[in-house]
Formats: C-alpha cells, structure tokens, sequence
C-alpha cells in the first residue's frame, strides 16, 4: 500500500513533502484536508494528528507529523539519493537548515503568505500591518542569512540538491501573491529559479494548483 500523505497540497509545508515524494519517484495516496473545511478537527483525524493542522504522514500502521521529519523519512526510503546524506556531517548540516526552517524562515514567509493571502482567500479582512512590519523584520534578517549562504554555492549546502533546498524554497512559490520582499536578495532568486525548474517541482506545482498559479 502506498504511503498515505494527508495534506492541503496548496500549503508550503505540504508541498514541502509532495515534492520529495515526486522526486524520488515515491509513489504516494494524497488524503486531501481541507483546511478551511474543518477537516483536521474531526475525531479520526485528530487520534493521527492530536495538532489539527497538516501534514501528517501514515505508512501501513507507522504515522508521522510535521513536515521536515516527513521529508527525512521519505528520503531515506531512498538514501543513494543524497537528498539527506548517510555521513554525520552531511547530514547535520542538512538537518541544521531545516531547523533553521523551522525557527526562522518558515514563520518569517509565513506571515506574508497569512496577511496578503490567506486572509484574502478567505475573505477575513485587511493584512495587518503592524504584523507585516514585525513579519519584515524577521524576514530579512533570515533572508540575509539564507543570500549569504547561497553565494558561490549552487544549493543549500553546496553543490548538490538536498532536503534543505526542498524545505525552505516552498514559501517562495508565493513570492508575487504574498508580495515577499525578495527583491534585494539576487543569490536567492538565483537558486529558486533552478529549483522551480525541476520536473518534480511543476508536477507539484500542478497538483498544488496554487492560488497564485490559478489567479
Ligand atoms: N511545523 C508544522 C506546521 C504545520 C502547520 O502549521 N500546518 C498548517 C497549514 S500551513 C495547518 O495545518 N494549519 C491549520 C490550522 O492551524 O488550523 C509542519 O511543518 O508540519
């Protein structure tokens, strides 16, 4: 049977994993939840998630949530990849940047993607403001980190595609519809160009139909 992906394919963080998935030629069954529909606060949904949000992963009777850990399970499935490499260095310094995610970038594109278009979507009001001032600050200084990183190198961690690129260059999908301040940061437009390029990642931008894309 093949692994079960419970996602809302529009979300970064769900296209985070089904692009792996596609690259690696993993074959997977998309359980769709429907955010905006309440579907992650249903009781069987909640006994594979207790957080109510997405995505969650189930292979046979093995469940797993959050997104970065998600991604290594499903790039071990195939480790002559190099996507998250066997050697402890290699793969700490991958793991250090989808932490990295995790603490800085993730939340930081997060709040763009909530105020200009979620809220949007749903038709829930006006961006904040003050929230996109502090949202800026956080922004850039993650994206002078993520710029410097970049410079001289052709991925995350130098020049071959790992897990890192795959989790932080999801949010940058919405660069125009969430107006993310990326203008100053060349290295890493550089590099999501050479990402968005790959078959993987247009399959999953299909499947994903984002809001952006559909506009
Ligand atoms: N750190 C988690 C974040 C998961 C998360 O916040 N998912 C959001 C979607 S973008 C969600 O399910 N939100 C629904 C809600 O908050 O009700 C991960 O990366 O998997």
């Amino acid at each position: 049977m093949p692994i079960e992906l419970y996602a809302f394919p529009p979300s970064p963080r769900a296209f985070k994993v089904i692009v792996v998935a596609n690259h690696l030629g993993i074959e997977t069954t998309l359980r769709l939840v429907d955010i905006p529909g309440g579907a992650m606060r249903t009781p069987e949904y909640v006994a594979l998630n207790p957080n109510m949000r997405m995505p969650t992963m189930k292979d046979g009777d093995f469940v797993l949530w959050e997104s970065n850990a998600i991604m290594q399970y499903l790039a071990a499935q195939r480790p002559e990849s190099g996507l998250l490499p066997t050697d402890e260095r290699g793969r700490l310094d991958v793991t250090r940047w989808q932490f990295w995610d995790l603490a800085h970038w993730d939340t930081a594109c997060a709040t763009f993607i909530f105020e200009h278009l979620v809220k949007k979507l749903l038709g829930v009001g006006e961006p904040d403001q003050a929230a996109l001032a502090k949202g800026a600050d956080s922004f850039h200084r993650a994206a002078r980190v993520l710029d410097g990183q970049l410079k001289g190198k052709k991925y995350v961690t130098g020049d071959k595609l790992t897990l890192a690129d795959f989790a932080l260059a999801p949010p940058l999908n919405y660069v125009e519809a969430a107006h993310l301040p990326l203008e100053a940061y060349g290295e890493i437009r550089r590099w999501y160009a050479s990402l968005s390029a790959l078959p993987a990642w247009q399959m999953t931008l299909a499947q994903a139909a984002p809001p952006a894309a559909a506009a």
